[in-house]
C-alpha cells in the first residue's frame, strides 16, 4: 500500500504544474502541511510535533480559558491534538507562571512568545516578511490592549488614542496582520478584547475594529470556543 501511495504521489508531483502543486498543498490544513514539510526532511524546516500539552488554570482547574485563549485557538486552527493540564502538573522550574506549553518534551512560558513559536510552527503568523512583521507588531499591540484595559476603561483620551491607532491600522484589511486568514495576533486579540469586555469598554464608534471583532468572533475555531461556554464556563475569569 505504501509503495502505491509513493508512486502515485511521485507521478502527481512530476506531472503537475507549479500552479497545480500550489493549489494541491493550499488545500491542506496547517498540521498536514507541517507533516508534508517534515517528510521533506529539510533541516531548517520545523518538524510536526508529536506531543503537545498546555499547562494553565483553565479550563481544567478554573472554568475559564483566560490568558491561554490565543494558545488554544492557534492549536485548534492548526488542527493538532493537545492535552490541557493544571499548573500543579507543570514540570518544576520551566517558567515563572502559566500558560506554559510542552512541545515534544520542551517547555516554554510567556504567552506572546509561545504564540510566536506556534505561529511559526504552524504557519499562522503570516507568509511574507511584511506579513510576519505586521503579525509580530499586532500580537504585541493586542498584548498591550490587555495591559491597558484598566486605563482604557477609565481614561477617554487614552481610549481614543488607542482605538484611533488600531482602527486606522486595520483599515482596508480584514485581519490584524493584513493576511488572508487570521494569525496568532487575531487569536490573542480575542483574549485582549474579552478583557476589555470585562471593563465595559465601548468601542462601537470605531467601525474597523468593530467589524474585526464581529469577524473574529464568527471565525470557525473562535465561534466553536464560544459555543463551548456551557455549564458556567467563561472566557475570562471574574
Ligand atoms: N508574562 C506572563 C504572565 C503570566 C501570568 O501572569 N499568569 C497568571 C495567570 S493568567 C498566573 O498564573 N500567575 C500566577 C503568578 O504570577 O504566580 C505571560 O504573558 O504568560
Amino acid at each position: 500500500m505504501g509503495g502505491g501511495v509513493s508512486k502515485g504521489m511521485q507521478a502527481g508531483v512530476k506531472t503537475a504544474s507549479p500552479a497545480e502543486l500550489q493549489q494541491a498543498v493550499g488545500g491542506l490544513d496547517a498540521a498536514e502541511k507541517a507533516k508534508l514539510l517534515d517528510a521533506l526532511k529539510v533541516d531548517d524546516v520545523p518538524k510536526a510535533p508529536t506531543s503537545i500539552t498546555v499547562y494553565y488554570w483553565g479550563p481544567t482547574v478554573m472554568n475559564a480559558y483566560g490568558r491561554a485563549i490565543g494558545i488554544y485557538l492557534t492549536l485548534d486552527q492548526a488542527g493538532v491534538k493537545y492535552d490541557m493540564k493544571g499548573p500543579s502538573d507543570m514540570p518544576e522550574g520551566c517558567a515563572m507562571a502559566v500558560p506554559v506549553i510542552d512541545i515534544d518534551g520542551f517547555c516554554m512560558g510567556q504567552c506572546p512568545a509561545i504564540l510566536v513559536a506556534l505561529g511559526e510552527m504552524f504557519q499562522l503568523s503570516g507568509k511574507t516578511p511584511e506579513e510576519k512583521m505586521r503579525c509580530l507588531q499586532a500580537l504585541e499591540d493586542m498584548n498591550d490592549v490587555f495591559g491597558e484595559r484598566v486605563k482604557i476603561s477609565e481614561d477617554a483620551e487614552r481610549k481614543k488614542k488607542w482605538f484611533t491607532y488600531l482602527d486606522k491600522k486595520i483599515q482596508d484589511k480584514k485581519w490584524l496582520a493584513g493576511t488572508c486568514e487570521p494569525t496568532v495576533a487575531d487569536f490573542h486579540g480575542v483574549f485582549a478584547f474579552e478583557t476589555l469586555k470585562t471593563k465595559s469598554v465601548d468601542f462601537s464608534e470605531y467601525p474597523n475594529m468593530t467589524k474585526w471583532w464581529a469577524d473574529i468572533q464568527a471565525y470557525p475555531v473562535v465561534a466553536k470556543m464560544y459555543e463551548s461556554l456551557v455549564d458556567g464556563r467563561v472566557m475570562i475569569p471574574p
